[in-house]
């Protein structure tokens, strides 16, 4: 299933490709648009300058703001995951905080899943609640865990899905109705906010099911190389340009450099068919890891033994390159399985050419206590894998006698 249809009589590769640059343009026409490396632009006359100070007239000022190099990308990316708006970052927590600053004060309430990625935890309870921003981590793989949670203090909705390190999903339609429906309460606008990075929008589409914001670790399927760190954020033009107004210009300033705006270009330019290629080689690996009798369980959105495998079906149109299991043993096995491996890496991060591995608990949710591990559904023993565009056949053969030494 190709995930080819987004609202436009030309496919999803064709954007990604050609969006919002005209290379038979003007008198140069570079296949590739140019980078602008510059940090900020000459204003014809002291009156134009203030003029694009107060958003009067249009234009480029400052680096920090805006980019024409930069400002490709958003519209690319936007286009892509059918928004009217996108906006790029120094890396995904540039985006996330940046996102969060704007739209939350103190005495606000941000209701989260319980499973995020390890660093939006830590920033959410241990930053924002620093500043009296109330976080309430709540089940949302049940929908209707939300309608009693929202209160007149609830300003965002934030959930991952697939959910970083476990898999889990949320349904995000019935999620964004939900939080739309308490919007005309006493609290106003609810910004329902999803973490898109395991998916892409080749796979899944936030805003199309009702979601206000996507955002991205672009250093991860969108760079697709692993030689940059990055995010991205798409919605709409009017929250875009708050969050660029806001939260990028005045309080992060996580601005994404124009040479790495062009490295995500290259990369967004094959997404299509990296993630088709991820998305095989992942059902193909998670197949192998199910009947191999080392391997306790396998959280794979593809495989039909998955629990939520229903809505995987319903939200995404292809199930991803990310797999999380646990062996038998649990971690002590783990680890012995996971210093055998020859041809996979052990490294945090995903997204790239190259299969990765990790453990969740002593890396990526280390930021985690024990406790909260326990509470929030990250076991110990769990084991993350991002696998890579290899030969499929090479990887299967390196876990299978990675695995050889805990049978
Ligand atoms: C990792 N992840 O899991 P930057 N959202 C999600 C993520 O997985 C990450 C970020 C945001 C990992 C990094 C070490 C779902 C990061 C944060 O790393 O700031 O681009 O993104 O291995």
């Amino acid at each position: 299933m190709k995930n080819n249809k987004i609202n436009s009589k030309l496919g999803f590769a064709t954007h990604a490709i050609h969006e919002a640059y005209d290379n038979q343009q003007g008198d140069i026409r570079s296949l590739n648009p140019p980078i602008y490396m510059t940090s900020t632009f000459a204003f014809n006359s002291v009156e134009q300058g203030a003029a694009m100070f107060e958003g009067e007239e249009p234009g480029f000022v400052y680096g920090r703001v805006g980019n024409p190099t930069l400002d490709i990308l958003e519209k690319r990316l936007a286009k892509l995951e059918g928004a009217e708006a996108g906006l790029a970052f120094a890396s995904g927590m540039g985006a996330i905080t940046s996102i969060c600053w704007t739209f939350l004060q103190a005495g606000d309430e941000l209701l989260c899943d319980i499973t995020l990625y390890g660093c939006t935890f830590a920033y959410f309870t241990h930053g924002l609640a620093k500043f009296g921003v109330k976080i309430t981590a709540i089940d949302m793989t049940n929908a209707d865990n939300i309608a009693a949670a929202i209160s007149d203090k609830t300003k965002i909705i934030y959930l991952e899905t697939p959910a970083n390190p476990n898999m889990r999903l949320c349904d995000i339609e019935a999620i964004s109705q939900i939080a739309h429906q308490a919007d005309n309460a006493a609290n106003g606008e609810i910004k329902v906010v999803v973490d898109n990075t395991y998916c892409t929008p080749y796979i899944q589409r936030p805003v199309e099911l009702g979601a206000d914001i996507a955002l991205h670790s672009a250093t991860k399927y969108l760079g697709g190389h692993g030689d940059i760190i990055a995010g991205m954020a798409v919605g709409s033009s009017d929250d875009m340009l708050r969050v660029r107004a806001e939260g990028l210009k005045d309080m992060t300033g996580a601005v994404l450099s124009p040479m790495d705006a062009m490295l995500m270009m290259r990369g967004i330019k094959t997404l299509e068919i990296r993630m088709e290629r991820h998305c095989q080689n992942a059902m193909k690996v998670a197949t192998f890891l199910e009947n191999h009798p080392a391997v306790e369980q396998v959280m794979y959105p593809g495989l039909p033994s998955f629990n939520q495998y229903d809505l995987a079906k319903k939200q995404m149109s292809l199930f991803g390159g990310m797999i999380a299991f646990e062996v038998k043993g649990g971690i002590e096995a783990g680890r012995i399985m996971m210093n055998a491996l020859n041809l996979v890496t052990r490294a945090v991060s995903l997204g790239d050419a190259e299969t990765l591995i990790e453990h969740p608990a002593s890396m990526t949710h280390a930021t985690y206590t024990p406790e909260e591990r326990a509470a929030h559904g990250i076991s110990e023993g769990l084991v993350r894998m991002s696998v890579g565009l290899e030969t499929v056949e090479d990887i299967i053969a390196d876990i299978a006698q990675a695995l050889d030494e805990i049978v």
